[in-house]
């Protein structure tokens, strides 16, 4: 690991508070088994607004396990809620590119493949990323772009540029990402750069960028900002294709943009956290997301796109892959390697501004 990398994880872990630790109480010998050979309890650490109204209740119910979901918003908190060690956690869902950082870091456990018997529905498409080419530690969850939400009753025509930045119609009405590879990609994005820059100069324009626009900013806010858009306190919002149509469900009058510049696409995954207290149990959450109409219905709720081929053909409204236009104005994340600590520094800039 380079010395810069090591930092930034040690930056992050140093932001990390402290936690109750959940599943290590009574630390002597294996955890009780049920007679179906699973723990009794799950710990998942997921993004908020991220499952099914029936994800957990119909795994607790086939499986008799208790799942305890906690949520978090950014990579940013899960990484330093695992890098501050023992979390407590099973499993979580980093974006692929923070998944080799956390992986360099030891925060990621090893999946045992042939327990998952769903494997063989993940998409083609989403085998062998190179966040984790060989599925060691992750199997796909959902992915998305990043664009603009926005209230089409209360603008006067849709915003899809980044230059809404500098347009005093929306003074005050409109919020960013609390997310530095979102706010900071955009704004190289704005500039013709690549989202995934590494150079310093290009970086101090996108921080600059940033903290020129703060005064027009409302907040920095990720997915809260739907209830702040349903109720029209908020007109414009950089926010995640799903979480957008979310809100459109709510307020009709939502709707989503993918900038002129460019915009960004993710894929999130499903990792087994290292020292996993319920590995058993785990691994059959795992497979039991990767059951088609499982998997289905966690797209259908957060409308984001599903990985998974077997459930994308069970689906209703599946969100199509993106055409080769779209695909031509869409650039993946990559992890940053070194470069991390800069853009952590660049984004500390533009908050603390
Ligand atoms: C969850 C959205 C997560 C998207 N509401 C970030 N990759």
């Amino acid at each position: 690991m380079s010395p810069t990398r090591r930092e930034l994880l040690r930056m992050l872990a140093a932001g990390g508070t402290s936690l109750a630790l959940p599943g290590l109480a009574g630390c002597g010998g294996p955890p009780p088994r049920l007679p179906n050979g699973l723990e009794p309890e799950l710990y998942l650490y997921i993004w908020s607004d991220y499952l099914a109204p029936d994800t957990i209740p119909g795994f607790e119910r086939e499986t008799g396990v208790r799942v305890t979901v906690d949520t978090y918003e950014s990579n940013e908190e899960l990484a330093a809620k695992l890098l501050a060690g023992a979390s407590g956690y099973d499993l979580v869902v980093p974006s692929g590119y923070i998944v080799p950082a956390l992986v360099e870091a030891g925060a990621l456990g090893l999946l045992e493949r042939d327990r998952l018997a769903n494997l063989g529905n993940v998409a083609p498409l989403f085998r062998g990323l190179p966040y984790d080419p060989a599925g060691a530690h992750t199997v796909p969850w959902q992915w998305g772009t990043s664009g603009i939400a926005f209230r089409r009753d209360l603008v006067a025509r849709a915003p899809e540029s980044w230059d809404l930045l500098d347009d005093p119609a929306f003074h005050q009405r409109v919020t960013l990402l609390d997310d530095g590879r979102e706010v900071l990609g955009a704004m190289l994005k704005r500039r013709g750069r690549s989202l995934n820059s590494t150079d310093p100069g290009e970086l101090a324009a996108a921080r600059d960028d940033a903290i020129a626009a703060k005064p027009h900013l409302r907040a920095f806010v990720s997915a809260p900002v739907k209830g702040q858009l349903a109720a029209g306190d908020v007109w414009v919002a950089q926010l995640w294709n799903g979480d957008a149509f979310q809100a459109r469900d709510e307020q009709p009058a939502i709707a989503f943009a993918s900038p002129r510049e460019g915009a960004l696409l993710w894929v999130d995954f499903l990792a087994l956290a290292t020292g996993a207290p319920h590995p058993a149990a785990a691994h059959a959450f795992v497979d039991y997301i990767l059951r088609p109409e499982v998997g289905a219905a966690i797209s259908a709720a957060t409308h984001y796109g599903t990985p998974n081929d077997a459930a994308r053909r069970i689906l209703r409204d599946a969100v199509p892959f993106p055409t080769d236009a779209e695909l031509a104005r869409l650039e993946f994340q990559r992890d940053l390697g070194p470069a991390a600590a800069l853009w952590d520094r660049m984004w500390t800039e533009v908050r603390s501004a």
